[in-house]
């Protein structure tokens, strides 16, 4: 058997990049949760990818911006603690918003930090070639880069290219996981990230930055899954949003997580939602634990 190969390569990127997208892409499950707001990614998601005699552990991390909130705070502070312990690191820039101020801050530190990175341009899909050939020139000329890919996390177009070139890099080591592991993040946590996507999906404005999700529950059977979550809010008027109007908002919720916690974890689920209001949840160290998140950050 030939010599096993193993790295860590983390998934940078401002928000809404398309990270968490690459990662289920890649790793051809849903691991990661996605939606079409920033800061969806809270703490870090390792997805194992195997071809040959290769394993790379691919870390999806928040997005980085200009935190001011303790959480933000953190997330940023995971993230950067997350490029920091990779081998490798992936830069992906959404091609349509370009060199935005999130993305220069990325470039910017890991110039600082003499980081070597590679240039991850995603979303082609929504771009014309005119415009990839300005942002190559722009972004592209930078020393920074070890090579620089183009691809689409959502067609999968330039994937290949891509994950060819990270195995090609990887270095001679022992593979850190099991061959027919996917990710190592615990089912609960997992459960509670599919209800907290739902979330974002359903709800307006500033309310998805202002809660979270825990599992209490989750008991397991041969043929079945019975889950109990928290959804916890700061305030009651919060709480009477994600309620709605005669419970129809928490029921759609809870029918699309538990769909998609069926199709993902292969049983069937019950699925309980409670909202909690805890005026201070954002203060509470036990919350960033859960993501392995630096409460202090
Ligand atoms: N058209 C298109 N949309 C994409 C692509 N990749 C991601 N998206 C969309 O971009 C949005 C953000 O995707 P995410 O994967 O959640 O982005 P992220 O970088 O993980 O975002 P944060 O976790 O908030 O930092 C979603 O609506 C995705 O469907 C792509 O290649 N093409
Ligand atoms: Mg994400």
């Amino acid at each position: 058997m030939a010599e096993q190969k193993c790295s860590f390569v983390a998934i940078l990127g401002a928000p809404n990049a398309g990270k968490s997208t690459f990662l289920n892409y890649v790793i051809g499950s849903k691991i990661s949760i996605v939606s079409p707001k920033v800061q969806t990614t809270r703490g870090k998601v390792r997805g194992i990818y195997i071809k040959d005699d290769t394993q790379l552990i691919l870390v999806d991390t928040a997005g980085i911006f200009k935190p001011s909130r303790r959480l933000d705070r953190a997330m940023v502070a995971g993230a950067w603690a997350e490029s920091d312990d990779a081998d490798m690191r992936l830069v992906l820039i959404d091609a349509q918003k370009g060199l935005d101020n999130n993305t220069d801050l990325i470039i910017q530190n890991l110039i600082k930090a003499k980081k070597k990175a590679v240039l991850a341009i995603n979303k082609i899909d929504q771009v014309t070639s005119t415009k990839l050939a300005v942002l190559a020139d722009v972004i592209g000329k930078m020393e920074l880069w070890s090579a620089i890919f183009y691809f689409s996390a959502k067609t999968g177009k330039g994937v290949p290219e891509l994950m060819d070139y990270l195995c090609s890099k990887a270095s001679k080591s022992p593979w850190m996981f099991y061959p027919d592991e996917m990710t190592d993040m615990p089912d609960r946590l997992f459960a509670a990230e599919v209800t907290r996507e739902k979330l974002f999906m359903n709800l307006q404005n500033e309310l998805p930055y202002h809660l979270t999700v825990e599992t209490t529950s989750f008991k397991e059977t041969e043929k079945s899954i019975r889950i109990e979550q928290n959804i916890i809010v700061e305030r009651t008027a919060h709480r009477m949003i994600i309620l709605g109007h005669g419970g129809q908002m928490i029921k759609k919720i809870g029918q699309q997580s538990r769909l998609e916690l069926t199709k993902q974890l292969g049983k069937k689920v019950s699925l309980f939602l409670f909202v909690k209001v805890r005026e201070n949840w954002m203060e509470d160290p036990h919350q960033y634990k859960t993501w392995g998140l630096d409460f202090d950050a």
